[in-house]
């Protein structure tokens, strides 16, 4: 930017921003935003001036308002759980139709492993079904018959590949057998922004 032209401003009404962690200016529809930069979907630049990866999170896949990542790794629901912790996150919840479709494409393109790992668990209360990361426990695509209780602890919440489809549904499961588990971000983890 060449500073020349800072009189120009068609903010949005209640912008910019000033005490949010907002960092960066967005061209919206009705007027201009501020958002965190790790959030921008795309920008532009000034001849000669950009320099830049149009993909600001190239290692997570941005669903919605969060960031996922599979990690194509067996690790047991704690271990896991950790592991997406360490990285600023939990174990993905879901919470609507359209953002598990959307998780499910992902997966696909990412190997398409059977079953993978997330974040609900019943270890607290048997049957009382929670979110690692907190959230409300406000869907569910429980495969048919399921959760039963029957493959070891049954703690555990697995999302199974049905076919190659790519479509899955969720089962019961002992907190160590699933293949690959799937991290959420309210943001992009630092470590997998360029
Ligand atoms: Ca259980
Ligand atoms: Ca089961």
């Amino acid at each position: 930017m060449d500073g020349n032209d800072n009189n120009f401003a068609v903010w949005k009404k209640n912008y910019p921003k000033v005490d949010g962690d907002d960092n960066a200016a967005l061209i919206s529809s009705r007027g201009w935003t501020t958002e965190k930069i790790s959030k921008r979907s795309g920008f532009i630049c000034e001849a000669d001036t950009c320099v830049g990866n149009l993909d600001p999170c190239p290692h997570a896949e941005q669903i919605g308002e969060r960031f996922f990542t599979l990690v194509r790794d067996k690790r047991n629901f704690d271990a896991a759980e950790g592991a997406c912790q360490a990285l600023g996150g939990h174990l993905a919840s879901i919470h609507s139709e359209a953002e598990e479709t959307a998780i499910n494409a992902y997966l696909k393109k990412n190997g398409n492993k059977r079953t993978i790992l997330i974040g609900g668990t019943d270890s607290a209360s048997e049957g009382d079904w929670q979110w690692s990361d907190g959230t409300p426990f406000d869907y569910v695509n429980w495969k048919e018959n399921e959760p039963n209780g029957r493959s070891g602890d049954g703690d555990a919440l697995k999302i199974v590949r049905q076919g190659r489809s790519g479509n899955r549904a969720w089962y019961d499961t002992s907190t160590d057998s699933a293949e690959a588990f799937l991290c959420a971000f309210e943001s992009c983890p630092p470590s997998m922004c360029t």
